[in-house]
């Protein structure tokens, strides 16, 4: 109300005589106001607004009828672009901007209340509640904060505050043609400093904005990031008065024809930081929602047929040290010596500082073991396998992959810039078929897990290697599972079927050999490619020699103690025969157990159950396997004992019985 009596005086004060000057000063440039708007059978879709210099009238007319000519609301059939002379302007110094991070419309609703509180407006719950009549209007409701009576005489149009702009908007126009933000801030600096107006509430119209805004002038502009239900077309802006009604013509002439720039409006969604996050918390709460939430565990123990969580000693029927090498004393004393001899890391790729000689032993004895002639080592399986797909194959190439195989292999696909072709799970003739059709590409590879890993059934290995060999494509297993626990020695599958390798035998130190890191063994030629082009073997620290140590001393307990492979083969055997007499349906070749549960949150439950009652078994859900075939994934070891196994087998007849 002040402000506008000063501008009216201006003649009369000598403060009103500065603003006149500054008025007058803006006025000679030329400026013109450019107004946009839009609608569809006569309902408005959006409108905007820009005050420019002569000389951009032009631009500015073109990227405001683009603006509305793309609108998440729609296409309008009507665009009205209108400009006229803008003539003397009063600046107005920006409301401070601050943004309120908010979850759920019922907490922004919240904070707009207890913001708005201080102005003595109380009724928010009813205020808000109006936002479904706002929709269709251009312009905003005008309310009795008190009574809440609305004094807009066109009630289907509103009152539309115009004639506004931002003093930095040309800078911005150039940048995007478009800025919410800034658009929003000068109108509410603009409302709030009406004649009358003491606060005003915004939701976006947008269904897929939830973000909205309160203002008075003690508190500013404050952003409230979630004000609304996503997906709520409810929205528009309610200015809120109080004064005399015969005094509010005033208010609306001040809002519709009264010409302001506004000065200092912040550049950029001033702290973006929580918006940026809001966008993150809202993916995870819908990760949640689908039963698909992950966390990590603490074991607070070394991980071996049993261990401790939570102060609470549990059987654990998941591990992938199968050999129970993890914790062997020869294994931990081979990396305690490493690591005072080498030291805890390699300071560098392999390539650099990073191959000593506990790299180059593992290497030959891998070799020697798998029957290679060479064996190249990794950091971890996962980059064996991105970093060896990726250097065998690229554009032109054609990889072929199983439909189960693990994570790993498909990104090693993705990376590759090969063309992908996924054949039907360890069906060799589709393979064939396939690897057919290939016939163009300039390289062929067909890859797959020798154990799947959420399934424990085993390649069709001697098949594979043939189609392999009859369509001229490379082969390459994953023995991640197999390694330890196929063969009678523990060799892996070529010693299972007692068949040729493949080109490629990819392995890990991680799962039967009790360590870390991942390896491939191969023919010299393309373990020369992958020392190469291998990104993931060259741009990254190696494993470090106790590890490395660890994983070797392990390869040597494993020649020397096949009874341990034996051992496992029998514990599995035990358990599925349980499992199958408690009446769920169990079987597997490999140490891996699966039990299909199907549904999402019916595995977590069942698992969260086991876990109860002493069972680490966890629940695997997509995207590991596929959407509705949730599983238990039970991983048995050498060490487990018949009673352990028995134990379990009861508990998760049990637990699926009740769940
Ligand atoms: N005068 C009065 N009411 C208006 C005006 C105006 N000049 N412009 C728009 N409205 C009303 C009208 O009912 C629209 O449907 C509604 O407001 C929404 O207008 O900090 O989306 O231009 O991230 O779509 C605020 C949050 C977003 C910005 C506001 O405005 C932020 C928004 P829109
Ligand atoms: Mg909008």
């Amino acid at each position: 109300m002040v402000l506008y009596a000063a501008q009216r005086d201006s003649k009369d004060s000598g403060k009103g005589r500065t603003r006149r000057n500054r008025m007058d000063q803006t006025g000679q440039y030329g400026l013109y106001s450019v107004k946009m708007r839009a609608s569809r059978d006569g309902a408005h879709i959006s409108g905007a607004e820009r005050i420019v210099p002569s000389d951009t009238v032009a631009k500015t007319a073109a990227a405001l009828a683009e603006r509305a000519l793309s609108h998440p609301k729609g296409a309008p059939d009507f665009v009205n672009i209108k400009i006229e002379g803008a003539g003397s302007m009063l600046r107005l110094k920006v409301l401070p901007v601050s943004t309120n991070v908010t979850h759920t419309a019922e907490e922004g609703i919240a904070k707009a209340a207890e913001l708005l509180a201080g102005a003595g407006i109380t009724r928010i719950n009813e205020i808000m509640s109006l936002f479904s009549e706002t929709y269709a209007m251009r312009g905003a409701m005008l309310l009795d904060a008190d009574t809440l009576e609305r004094l807009e005489p066109d009630r289907a149009r509103g009152v539309r505050a115009t004639y506004m702009d931002d003093a930095e908007s040309l800078a911005r126009l150039s940048a995007s043609g478009k800025n919410h933000y800034a658009e929003a801030i000068v109108l509410a600096t603009k409302v709030q400093n009406a004649p009358g107006i003491i606060g005003e509430i915004c939701v976006s119209d947008d269904p897929d904005y939830v973000t909205g805004y309160v203002a008075t002038r003690e508190i500013g502009y404050q952003r409230i990031t979630t004000i609304k239900e996503k997906g709520s077309p409810n929205g528009g802006r309610i200015f809120l008065y109080r004064g005399p009604r015969e005094d509010v013509p005033k208010t609306i002439d001040f809002l519709e024809h009264a010409r302001v720039i506004v000065e200092g409006v912040p550049a950029l969604p001033a702290p973006a930081e929580e918006h940026r996050l809001e966008s993150v918390s809202a993916e995870l709460r819908a990760i949640e929602e689908r039963g698909l939430s992950r966390r990590c565990r603490t074991l607070s123990s070394p991980t071996g047929p049993v261990a401790e969580i939570d102060g609470r000693t549990v059987a654990v029927l998941s591990s992938n040290d199968y050999l129970d090498l993890a914790r062997d004393p020869r294994v931990t004393q081979a990396a305690a010596d490493a690591a005072l001899r080498w030291g805890a890391g390699s300071g560098g790729s392999r390539l650099t500082t990073g191959t000593q000689p506990p790299h180059e032993a593992l290497e030959r004895h891998l070799a020697a073991f798998k029957g290679t002639e060479r064996a190249i080592l990794f950091a971890t399986g996962y980059m064996a396998n991105v970093g060896t797909i990726s250097a065998l194959v690229g554009k032109g190439d054609a990889v072929l992959s199983d439909e189960l195989n693990h994570a790993s292999i498909i990104d090693g696909c993705r990376l590759s810039g090969a063309d992908v072709i996924v054949y039907r799970h360890n069906d060799m003739a589709d393979l064939g078929r396939k690897l057919a059709l290939c016939r163009g590409h300039r390289r062929r590879l067909a890859v797959s897990d020798a154990v799947f890993s959420m399934d424990g059934d085993i390649l069709d290995l001697p098949r594979f290697v043939d189609a392999c060999r009859r369509h001229d494509a490379f082969s390459m297993i994953d023995e991640a599972h197999s390694t330890g626990v196929l063969g009678a020695s523990g060799r892996g599958i070529c010693e299972h079927f007692g068949c040729e390798h493949p080109d490629i035998l990819m392995g890990t130190l991680s799962k039967a050999l009790g360590s870390e890191g991942g390896f491939v063994c191969t023919c010299r030629e393309i373990a020369e490619l992958i020392v190469n082009k291998a990104r993931s073997f060259i741009f990254s620290t190696s494993p470090g020699a106790p590890a490395v140590t660890a994983a070797d001393a392990a390869l040597t307990i494993l020649e020397s103690e096949p009874d341990r492979v034996a051992a496992l083969r029998r514990n599995v055997a035990f358990f599925t025969s349980e499992l199958s007499r408690l009446g769920i349906a169990a079987k597997s070749e490999s140490a891996i157990v699966p039990i299909i549960v199907g549904d999402e949150r019916k595995a977590m439950d069942i698992s969260a159950k086991l876990l109860d009652d002493g069972f680490l078994i966890p629940a695997i859900r997509y995207p590991t396997v596929a959407r509705g075939s949730a599983r238990l994934r039970c991983a048995i070891m050498s060490a487990h004992t018949e009673d352990q196994l028995r134990a379990a087998a009861a508990a998760i007849a049990n637990a699926c019985r009740s769940a």
